[in-house]
């Protein structure tokens, strides 16, 4: 008889295609089988988890996590590092992210950008990691890497139509999209209108407005869409993959679903900020408002809430990332308060570091919610990230032979509810946006490789720093050229 090193028994197994009463036995790190409940009776192994009827998922993969970036989004840089991050996504459940590496305007080299990044990273990690490029700098030499970047395992990067510090023109758009095309990247993008932004910026700036709510208004929704059109259609033209990070309206979200209507290669994001918050949490008394300042901002209300839910619903939207882009609240030198200064005593909208902390509360946020069948909730927090990202079936699936063994195991149905409170997360920012909402769910269990690394009633994170692995990642099996399967003979 085979003995195992982990059975999971009695869960109600939930994956992207099924939901079942399933036993899960796992060796050397991998899953080795999933059977009907009961089958695995009398086998031996080193640990048995009972599940007691709760949801066991393939681990969350959280495909848009900010960690040890240098300030580029506002003044400050980000306050978790590979370590801190990592072993937050971990006690929320998510064993895999893929945070970002990225290039100043003034580095000519990606690759150079990815090593510092490597450097970061390694030994650092709870969870299993990877890497977008960030390319603010699309010259030859950038451009020249796409196919090393590739080799490296590196199958996606971001662009960005905004920020001084990281826009590219559409000249430069065009160049990265024909490139990618030709090496198979998914390229996703930041979707604003940088001189729309800019110039409402000054508008408000002349009128001496400047209290964190302003940045709702300096980044209208119409930023959003025109940008996000304009994407849709240079990704029509080059005819290549492209995916829409962090969608907030609902008008933009419409733009992709009509792309994806006509065969467009077009995929999209969207994050629980733009499910939970709106723009009234940027207008809180005194400087609060600045926690909740991420770009998009966070809408209107109930409506764009709905809009975003049912495109979540109905595919639109291929992953919901958290956008784990965390700052300090407190801290006048490195946090949000660092533009509180003798020239603006109660701070500038502008310069407040862009980004909310989420990666820890990302699934079980959503779960809490209960809008999201199972399996779909798996499909956009799991496995199309895998898929989409090169990842798949290691990541975001449970097939025996071919999956990494990462499980969040959820409490039996009837959890008592509780709030949540800051104090019980484990990034290293000072607040949660999501402070005082009753919470449904919260992994019991989250297991990686076939380790249990969080084990919330035994010791909570029970996972070793430098367990987390670098994963080199393959083309997208999700995201394909169209027309012409990634084929670049037309130009
Ligand atoms: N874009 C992101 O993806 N994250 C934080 C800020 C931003 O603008
Ligand atoms: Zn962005
Ligand atoms: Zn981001």
């Amino acid at each position: 008889m085979a003995e195992y090193d982990l059975l999971v028994l009695n869960g109600l197994v939930v994956t992207d295609s099924e939901t079942g009463e399933f036993d899960i036995a796992v060796k050397d790190g991998k899953i080795a089988k999933v059977v009907p409940r009961g089958s695995l009776a009398g086998e031996k192994s080193k640990k048995t988890i009972d599940a007691q009827g709760g949801m066991v998922m393939p681990g969350g993969v959280d495909a848009h996590v900010h960690l040890d970036e240098p300030p580029l989004f506002g003044k400050s840089a980000t306050a978790d590092n590979y370590e801190t991050g990592t072993r937050s996504a971990i006690a929320g459940g998510t064993t895999t992210v893929i945070t970002f590496a990225p290039q100043h305007k003034s580095e000519p080299s990606l690759l150079a950008c990815l090593e510092a990044t490597h450097a970061r990273a390694k030994d650092n990690c709870y969870s299993d990691y990877s890497f977008h490029l960030i390319c603010s700098n699309a010259g030859p030499k950038a451009i020249s890497e796409f196919a090393a970047l590739r080799e490296a395992g590196i199958s996606s990067l971001k662009i960005y139509m905004t920020y001084e510090a990281l826009q590219l023109q559409d000249s430069e758009i065009l160049d990265v999209l024909f490139e990618a095309r030709k090496q198979k990247i998914v390229t996703m993008v930041h979707a604003e209108n940088g001189a729309i932004i800019d110039w409402t910026i000054k508008r408000l700036e002349e009128k001496k407005l400047f209290a964190p709510k302003y940045h709702a208004t300096s980044h209208p929704p119409v930023a959003e869409i025109e940008a996000t059109y304009r994407a849709i259609s240079f990704s029509g033209f080059i005819d290549v993959p492209i995916l829409i990070v962090h969608v907030s309206s609902p008008a933009a979200a419409k733009h992709i679903s009509d792309a994806q209507k006509k065969g467009l290669p077009v995929y999209a994001e969207t994050c629980p900020q733009y499910l939970f918050l709106t723009r009234k949490d940027l207008d809180q008394p005194g400087f609060e408002g600045a926690k909740c300042v991420c770009s998009p901002p966070p809408r209107e209300g109930e409506q764009d809430h709905e809009g975003i839910w049912r495109g979540l619903e109905d595919g639109t939207f291929t992953v919901l990332s958290s956008d784990h882009c965390p700052f300090i609240y407190d801290d006048p030198e490195k946090g949000k308060k660092i533009v509180i200064t003798p020239e603006y005593p109660n701070g500038h909208f502008r310069y407040i570091p862009n980004g909310c902390p989420g990666v820890e509360t990302r699934l079980s946020l959503a779960l809490s919610a209960n809008r999201l069948k199972l399996q779909k909730f798996v499909e956009v927090t799991s496995t199309n990230a895998a898929k989409l990202y090169g990842l798949y079936p290691k990541k975001g699936a449970l097939i025996p032979g071919e999956s990494d063994a990462d499980l969040t195991i959820w409490y039996p149905e009837g959890m008592k509810e509780f709030v949540l409170k800051n104090e019980m997360l484990h990034h290293n920012v000072d607040y949660t946006p999501y402070e005082g909402r009753t919470m449904k769910q919260w992994p019991r269990y989250t297991v990686l490789r076939g380790e249990v690394v969080w084990d919330k009633d035994n010791g909570g994170l029970v996972g070793k720093k430098g367990y987390g692995q670098f994963l080199k990642r393959d083309v997208s099996t999700l995201a394909g050229s169209k027309k012409a399967e990634w084929n670049v003979e037309d130009f």
